[in-house]
């Protein structure tokens, strides 16, 4: 597979913030948790995901060089073939979590619209407490129709997605994503009924996201994965299980993406615990995705059903 000079690289690396943001291809670096060190840079993003053991950066790097700035409340870099952008919503300043989300997602997509790169290939989502409220009254729930207001239509294909629960009591909403000046193709799974054809027992606005997108330079960014079969989640109370289900889902996705039913190695991903004395059991099911190591973080997070204790997500590339 030949790579384009233009394509995104991202992983993991141990290293100081400021210096690898010297890096004139570097579209962006992620420091997880309170502790993580970060200059003040439009590049630099802190999730308030705390990680479960010591978690290096995550860093974007493309094969050309960099501009970053802000706009109005979007932060934003890109090299003209790809675009990082951030935005953070105060819940309280909006009025709640839904019209934070609405107001982000208005934000953001106003933004890559009128960009050199108006293909919005992925998203990340990240609130506090987001198990919180009973009914249509989670807080997840309400994301989602904040979500599905703001967008209003636009965001046609639906991106990947992850949408996760802070524990840090911030009632900031945390939106970042990937867009690219071409088109990725959305990739669903045979296993999962498709996210935005969840029947209304979920909430009455469905999540809009593909499980997986296809980059012009064929690697799948992949959506959230968590035990969920059809619509239905699976084996509650049971960490096992719930990998096993993951991973079913991981290998079933790749396959669609791919023609082959076997994961290749050169992957980097993302799990996110409920409980963070389950690191080490989400581990393993990881270790054997990404070669050479340390091509995986856990992180500790709340999913967005109750029932459900692990979620995956992260980049598989062609082998
Ligand atoms: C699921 O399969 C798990 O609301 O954008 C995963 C990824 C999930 C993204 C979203 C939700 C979202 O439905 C939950």
């Amino acid at each position: 597979m030949i790579q384009s000079e233009l394509s995104l690289r991202l992983g993991y690396e141990r290293g100081v913030a400021q210096r690898l943001l010297e890096g004139t291809d570097v579209l962006a670096v992620f420091g997880f948790g309170a502790g993580a060190s970060l200059p003040e840079d439009p590049r630099a993003f802190r999730v308030g995901l705390e990680p479960v053991g010591a978690a290096p950066l995550e860093v974007w790097r493309t094969g050309a060089r960099v501009q970053c700035g802000r706009s109005g409340e979007v932060a934003w870099s890109t090299d003209g073939e790809q675009l990082f952008f951030a935005i953070e919503a105060d819940e309280a300043a909006h009025g709640g979590i839904a019209d934070a989300t609405a107001h982000a997602y208005r934000t953001l997509i106003d933004f890559v619209r009128a960009s050199a790169t108006p293909h919005v290939l992925r998203l990340w989502n990240y609130l506090d407490a987001i198990n919180l409220g009973a009914g249509d009254g989670e807080r997840y729930r309400l994301f989602c129709s904040g979500r599905t207001r703001g967008a209003n239509g636009a965001l046609v294909p639906y991106p990947a997605a992850t949408v996760i629960g802070r524990k840090d009591g911030v009632r900031v909403l945390q939106v970042y994503g990937l867009a690219a000046r071409r088109g990725g193709v959305p990739v669903e799974n045979p296993r999962q009924v498709s996210a935005w054809h969840y029947p209304r027992q979920y909430g009455p606005n469905a999540p809009t996201f593909a499980r997986g997108m296809l980059t012009a330079d064929a690697q799948l960014l992949v959506s959230g994965t968590a035990a969920v079969v059809g619509h239905a989640s699976l084996h509650r109370d049971d960490l096992r299980a719930q990998i096993e289900e993951t991973r079913a889902n991981l290998v079933s996705l790749a396959a669609r993406a791919y023609g082959r039913a076997r994961l290749g190695t050169h992957n980097l991903l993302k799990a996110y615990v409920r409980d963070p004395a389950d690191a080490d059991s989400v581990s393993a099911i990881m270790h054997d995705h990404t070669r050479p190591p340390g091509g995986w973080i856990v992180l500790a997070g709340d999913i967005c059903r109750a029932e459900l204790l692990v979620e995956i997500d992260g980049v598989y590339r062609p082998q």
